[in-house]
């Protein structure tokens, strides 16, 4: 059975509402979230925690924000009834590296030259003294630590952290593999790779990320904190514990609805991307679609319950009341939409993502956005909600309208860039792509959610272009490669 964005969202509709209006019910008998004013924002003297929360690689496949029909996530949906769930929320980049050091530095890619995962980041000269969330966080009077992956592996950052686990060079605690790989018999793979695995979750090591920060959470802190932890699942390979597998047995999983003859209307460059005779083509060969969309739900489910252990920790502690919660993945996921798997293009399923915010005394339960917003829009927000003093140079704008007033006025796209000079625009109705060489796609949201029919060559739409175009960056700086990185400093 196959089924569209659009009809997963009618099917979970019923389940959502049901889901609010349980959400708006006390968490803990007696205290109402909505009452949790310990803190204002705005008030100089208050200096609210923070609890900063990854995931690698997860797209809309969450149960609140109706990606899959039968994704079960039921910590991350308890989590967004809470707060503000952005539900039109982007990476400024479809890459672990660009879309990380653009979110922690609130610089964009084209302003930085971080395009792509190999780019030194702090090689940059926009980005060489940057300074990082925690790194202001830290200026200001906070404990700032980590776990897990919140920079993409080869690029850490000691000065962005007092301390990290499990080190400030290996920011990842090793996973179980199953002893014969690849698992899924599609021949030189590497880590294109799903099964489970017989170990218990505490082998795995986001659990061991959890274990970290539910042990940061219960420390007595003389000093407010922003703990960032980050979880790697669901980036590949998919081998988690096997009851997760058990959770959605193969017959009966849904499949993403493909047009075979999608990309016909799709600019060389942006066919480029999407390689359909890569791994798609092997996932078909192997017959392994089913199976790799289970390996993506089982990712996700274990990942789910690692965010559950942590915001009980939070919730059971000290500090529930006065502790900011945001939590984002780093951009989104292919699973044979437009024929392409993985991240690394412009279409809605590589650029959109997660972001959910509970901020006692400022969001209230409930709160859905669809305003179309950016992972770069995190750090002026946190400067905004905790007080710290502004830096002219990130490019983000503060969330604090929207966490206030999920309906309020934002004039501003999403912007994604992949690659030097291609950008992506996304508002509330379309999506607008244009590549280096010009060539372009518009998409209609209202008509077309699954971005099949590309308008940009019909007249009817110039003016929509007209419009969006003006929000594309003016600066495109050359990308910073390693070896034009070495060659500058010999
Ligand atoms: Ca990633
Ligand atoms: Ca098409």
């Amino acid at each position: 059975m196959q089924m569209n964005r659009r009809d997963f969202l009618k099917l979970t509709a019923a389940g959502a509402a049901a889901f609010v209006s349980r959400a708006s019910r006390p968490l803990i008998a007696g205290k109402m979230p909505a009452t949790r004013t310990a803190f204002s924002v705005g008030s100089a003297q208050n200096k609210p925690n923070v609890l900063f929360m990854a995931i690698d690689d997860l797209n809309d496949w969450v149960g609140c924000l109706g990606g899959h029909p039968y994704v079960k996530t039921p910590n991350l949906d308890r989590l967004a009834s809470r707060g503000v769930l952005f539900t039109n929320a982007h990476c400024s980049a479809p890459a672990c590296h660009p879309s990380r050091a653009s979110l922690m530095t609130g610089i964009l890619p084209s302003t930085s030259g971080i395009y792509k995962n190999p780019n030194p980041w702090r090689k940059s000269p926009v980005l060489k003294n940057a300074v990082t969330i925690p790194q202001h966080f830290m200026a200001h009077g906070y404990s700032a630590v980590g776990g897990g992956k919140i920079y993409h592996g080869g690029f850490p950052d000691p000065p962005s952290w007092q301390s990290y686990f499990p080190s400030q060079q290996k920011n990842k605690p090793d996973d179980p593999m199953p002893p014969n790989r690849p698992v899924n018999g599609i021949p030189k793979t590497s880590h294109f790779d799903w099964g489970s695995v017989d170990v218990p979750d505490e082998k795995m090591g986001d659990r061991q990320v959890a274990a970290w920060a539910t042990k940061e959470l219960r420390k007595k802190h003389n000093k407010p904190f922003f703990i960032g932890c980050g979880f790697f699942r669901p980036h590949l390979p998919w081998y988690v514990p096997r009851k997760y597998f058990d959770m959605y047995p193969p017959d009966k999983i849904t499949l993403p609805n493909v047009n075979e003859n999608d990309l016909d209307d799709v600019p060389e460059l942006g066919k480029k991307m999407a390689k359909p005779q890569g791994d798609h083509k092997k996932v078909i060969e192997h017959k392994q679609w089913r199976k790799a969309v289970q390996g993506y739900l089982a990712s996700i489910s274990f990942v789910d319950t690692c965010v559950g252990m942590v915001i009980d920790a939070l919730e059971q502690s000290a500090y529930a009341d006065n502790t900011i919660i945001i939590l984002w993945s780093d951009h989104g996921w292919h699973l044979g939409e437009k024929l392409h798997w993985r991240k690394f293009s412009l279409w809605e399923e590589a650029t959109h993502n997660v972001l959910m915010a509970v901020v006692p005394g400022v969001t209230r339960p409930g709160g859905r956005c669809s305003r179309p917003v950016t992972m770069l829009d995190i750090y002026p927000t946190l400067i905004e909600l905790c007080n710290l003093s502004e830096k002219d140079e990130i490019q983000g704008k503060s969330l604090v309208p929207l966490l206030k007033n999920p309906e309020a006025e934002w004039q501003r796209p999403a912007l994604t860039t992949h690659g030097r000079n291609n950008h992506s625009l996304r508002t509330e109705r379309y999506r607008y792509i244009r590549y280096s060489d010009g060539t372009e796609e518009l998409y209609d949201h209202d008509k077309d959610e699954l971005e099949w029919k590309n308008l940009a060559g019909d007249p009817k739409y110039a003016d929509v272009k007209k419009q969006l175009v003006k929000w594309l960056p003016r600066t495109n700086i050359p990308e910073i490669t390693k070896a034009k990185a070495k060659k500058k400093r010999t």
